[in-house]
């Protein structure tokens, strides 16, 4: 019997998963195997020989203030998966958001992509046919269920710990299962590393609806079981089931949200840990960890969840419908405090982020006359020219995060600190399609020079 820490009520094991007979799906999904091994071959003979050719060719300077300014702007890491322009956007393997939203497979009666079809077009550069995509939902529900000792240490956890640190906890202990590192300790030979990161990035991917879930239900849902996976829904639906929601238009939004906020290319701190812990050839559970650990930071990810108190304490101190003189008032004071603004600015991009702008575009659809959707839209008029007559904020434009916590509020997702774990789950699909590429390409482990203050001084000509 396990009893909650934190609720003191007794909870259920998880139920054992229906075990399904995955032979045929086995050879299926090695269709996205064998399709991301032909990719690779192919691209790792291009890269070499461009390596050979232009090996020596300088692409980029770096000054002093930007190994002082967080490495802004220094070209030092080649992503494959997507690439953000700062004008226009993230690109996912060449596509747009909206171009996205339009090719991609749909779930039947749904209205947005699936991100199994996101995962299979980061991973390949294809876009997947339905079958294709209905095949890796069920590969991924053949392998949701969780090792025992994970389920016993998440149900053992007191209540203050942050559903985050929770979460990179349990992919930590999900490392048992990593067929990569009993590969590597097999003495398994190098040019074999990808195929051991595709497998585990397609068995962590499956695990992660139900670790979140499993959070969700013991923090909030007094430790009630999670339920059955069910092997005909897709990886967000039995998500959403899994969390204790009936809603489809719920279910379609995190289809959204899954799909947009996997990929943002490879130097946000994120995806940079991923990479980085994985160059040392850790396994991609750890390497994952290691991304979530980053990603729980209020500057990053966090920010979701900061949004949102951000926003509570408006409407708390203002009613449901403030004046943009109040609103103003209200976020000079924030900044006068030093503090920032939540869900404005951004490091690369210089315009509003397309994920806000698909997600202004899904309220706008569902939810126009929600009180907070229309302080947000209240707050896209009145942030940026406060952030402009700062003089140093170079993006006052709206993020990803300035948006989806409204719309999990109004479904009824309330529990604010969960946010940036939904974002942990859409997340895997870009920094593991990026860890498979990593390996594919034999990427080296990564070591960049630092410097001391008075090295550089000296470089630099001070006396
Ligand atoms: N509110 C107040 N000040 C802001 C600001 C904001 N939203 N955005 C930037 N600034 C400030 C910075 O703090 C910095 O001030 P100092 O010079 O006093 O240190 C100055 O403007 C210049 O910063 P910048 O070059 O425009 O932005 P950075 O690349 O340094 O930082 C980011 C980018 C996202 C961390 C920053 O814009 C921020 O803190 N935004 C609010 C938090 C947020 O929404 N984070 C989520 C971003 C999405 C993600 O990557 O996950």
């Amino acid at each position: 019997m396990i009893v909650s820490r934190t609720t003191g009520t007794v909870l259920k094991a998880l139920p054992s998963l229906q075990r399904l007979d995955v032979s045929f799906i086995r050879n299926l999904s090695c269709e996205l195997k064998d399709v991301t091994g032909a990719k690779i071959s192919e691209h790792a003979k291009k890269v070499k020989e461009f390596r050979g050719f232009y090996g020596s060719k300088v692409v980029g300077e770096v000054t002093v203030d930007m190994i002082y300014g967080g490495m802004r702007g220094i070209k030092a890491l080649a992503t494959e998966t997507s690439y953000l322009d700062p004008e226009e956007g993230i690109r996912f393997r060449g596509y747009s958001i909206p171009e996205c939203r339009d090719l991609l497979p749909k779930a039947p009666g749904g209205q947005e992509p699936l991100p199994e079809g996101l995962f299979w077009l980061l991973l390949t550069g294809e876009v997947p046919t339905e079958n294709q995509v209905k095949n890796l939902s069920k590969e991924w529900a053949a392998h949701a269920d969780l090792p025992a000792h994970v389920v016993t240490m998440l149900n053992n956890f007191p209540a203050h710990l942050h559903p985050m640190s929770q979460f990179a906890a349990a992919i930590t202990a999900c490392n048992t299962e990593s067929a990569f590192a009993k590969a590597y300790s097999e003495g398994v030979h190098k040019s074999k590393y990808w195929e051991y990161t595709f497998d585990d990035a397609m068995s962590l991917i499956a695990k992660l609806p139900t670790i979140a879930a499993t959070i969700y239900r013991n923090l909030y849902r007094d430790g009630s079981s999670i339920g059955a996976i069910d092997p005909n829904k897709d990886w967000s639906a039995n998500f959403v089931d899994m969390l204790g929601f009936k809603d489809e238009k719920l279910t379609d939004f995190i289809r959204l949200f899954l799909t947009i906020l996997s990929d943002h290319e490879g130097g946000n701190v994120c995806a940079h840990a991923v990479h980085l812990v994985g160059s040392g050839l850790s396994s991609p559970y750890l390497s994952f960890a290691a991304g979530m650990c980053g990603l729980a930071g209020p500057l990053h990810g966090l920010a979701n969840q900061e949004v949102l108190v951000f926003i509570t304490k408006m409407q708390q101190q203002l009613g449901d419908n403030p004046t943009e003189a109040q609103i103003s008032d209200f976020c000079r004071k924030t900044l006068k405090s030093g503090q920032v603004i939540p869900g404005y600015g951004h490091a690369v991009l210089r315009k509003t982020d397309p994920r806000y702008t698909a997600q202004r575009e899904f309220c706008l659809k569902h939810l126009p006359d929600y009180p907070m959707f229309k302080l947000v839209s209240e707050m896209y008029k009145v942030v940026p020219p406060i952030l402009m007559e700062t003089g140093k904020v170079k993006n006052p434009w709206p993020n990803v995060d300035a948006h989806s916590g409204v719309v999990l509020q109004y479904y009824g997702l309330r529990e604010m600190n969960f946010y940036p774990v939904i974002i942990g789950v859409s997340r895997a699909l870009g920094v593991m399609a990026s860890l498979v590429w990593d390996r594919g390409l034999s990427l080296p482990i990564e070591y960049c020079k630092s410097m001391t203050s008075s090295v550089l001084m000296k470089m630099s000509g001070v006396s």
